[in-house]
């Protein structure tokens, strides 16, 4: 077996040159993805299920395989290492460049390992991505071998499930779940695993939040669940936490705040693969001083939308104008267009009086 402990510094810069750089970014060879993900699994054993970050960072949602408008977000966000990044899961899948983005953020990853961090979305799962796009990517763009798909996806086993941020801020992909109460059972997680169907790991990264209920109810994804003011108001109290953020939810404006602020969707994937017409934003969190934050209130009136807490700003922003050219030729490189027409359709037909939908 090959040990690639740590790569070298320039190697990782001229990968990183090859996907910034060349227009359109160059795909790394086989044997480079394989390397990179030794490496980053042997970093990633010794992290916490629950990362331990501080402000000033940047938290960003989805970006399924958008891969120009993650570039973007460097723009109107600053590049790394100038810039501290949370990325909040959902790297792959639907979008035509997910190869490109999860090969970016591992070698950022790599390259600023104090300055970058990664954690697992629903989709850095075998069966996920094998349904909705990084598959038949891998497929198409190294030619017929499904290696790369294998070291990628052996690596998502890896990725921690979410991060506190100084503290009081709790960070995942979804949500909460009616088995844990405390941060301390997602540590004692044994999550070096392919994400199950139900428990603790499943919620965290399926789960959404519902402003129309109280408690817990069963999610209409098929799995986690939506949960209410009383249960992220319990969850914060026993953590001693003040808010959630949280991503896995398109949002039309690019965020939704919840509660006056004490559950933050962010939504980074602008018009949604090339056609939901939506915006999308990132959130810097500059600092964490809420002494002044009132936050023992017990129930929310529901019309006090997206309020913010002190410290943190929403920086909102849409697709990158590249995205037309892959839309009109670059149309199945991935094999998805033809296959989404129905999920469309029905978000389409609901969008009048929603503007969060459910999307897998
Ligand atoms: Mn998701």
């Amino acid at each position: 077996m090959t040990i690639a402990q740590g790569i070298p510094t320039t190697d990782l810069d001229y990968c990183l040159s090859q996907l910034l750089d060349k227009k359109p970014p160059k795909l790394l060879p086989q044997e480079t993805i394989q390397q990179l993900c030794l490496s980053l699994k042997m970093q990633l054993l010794g992290v916490s299920n629950v990362m331990k970050l501080q402000s000033p960072i940047t938290v960003v949602g989805d970006i399924h395989g958008q891969y120009h408008d993650l570039l973007e977000i460097f723009q109107i966000g600053g590049t790394p290492p100038n810039t501290n990044y949370l990325f909040l899961g959902d790297y792959v899948d639907r979008g035509y460049y997910s190869v490109e983005t999860i090969s970016l953020l591992i070698a950022l990853k790599l390259r600023y390992p104090e300055r970058v961090y990664l954690i697992r979305g629903n989709h850095e799962s075998r069966t996920i991505t094998t349904n909705y796009g990084f598959y038949s990517e891998v497929l198409n763009k190294y030619e017929g071998s499904i290696d790369v798909w294998t070291y990628i996806t052996d690596l998502f086993d890896y990725l921690p499930l979410g991060a506190t941020i100084d503290g009081r801020i709790f960070a995942t992909h979804g949500g909460l779940s009616p088995s844990c109460q405390q941060l301390d059972q997602v540590r004692a997680l044994d999550r070096f695993r392919e994400i199950p169907h139900d428990g603790i790991m499943a919620d965290l990264v399926w789960s959404d939040p519902d402003p129309e209920i109280p408690d817990f109810k069963l999610s209409p994804r098929g799995a986690g669940y939506l949960f209410g003011y009383e249960i992220m108001n319990k969850f914060c109290h026993d953590n001693d936490l003040v808010q959630m953020v949280r991503a896995h939810q398109l949002c039309n404006e690019g965020y939704v705040s919840y509660w006056e602020g004490k559950c933050l969707t962010v939504w980074s994937a602008p018009n949604y693969c090339y056609r939901c017409g939506n915006k999308a934003s990132v959130l810097e969190i500059h600092h964490s001083n809420f002494a002044n934050t009132k936050t023992s209130t017990s129930s929310y009136p529901k019309d006090k939308d997206n309020q913010m807490l002190p410290g943190q700003f929403f920086n909102v922003f849409e697709a990158s104008p590249e995205n037309d050219e892959d839309t009109e030729n670059g149309k199945g490189v991935n094999g998805i267009t033809s296959s989404t027409d129905e999920i469309f359709n029905s978000f389409y037909s609901e969008k009048k009086s929603k503007t969060i939908e459910y999307f897998l």
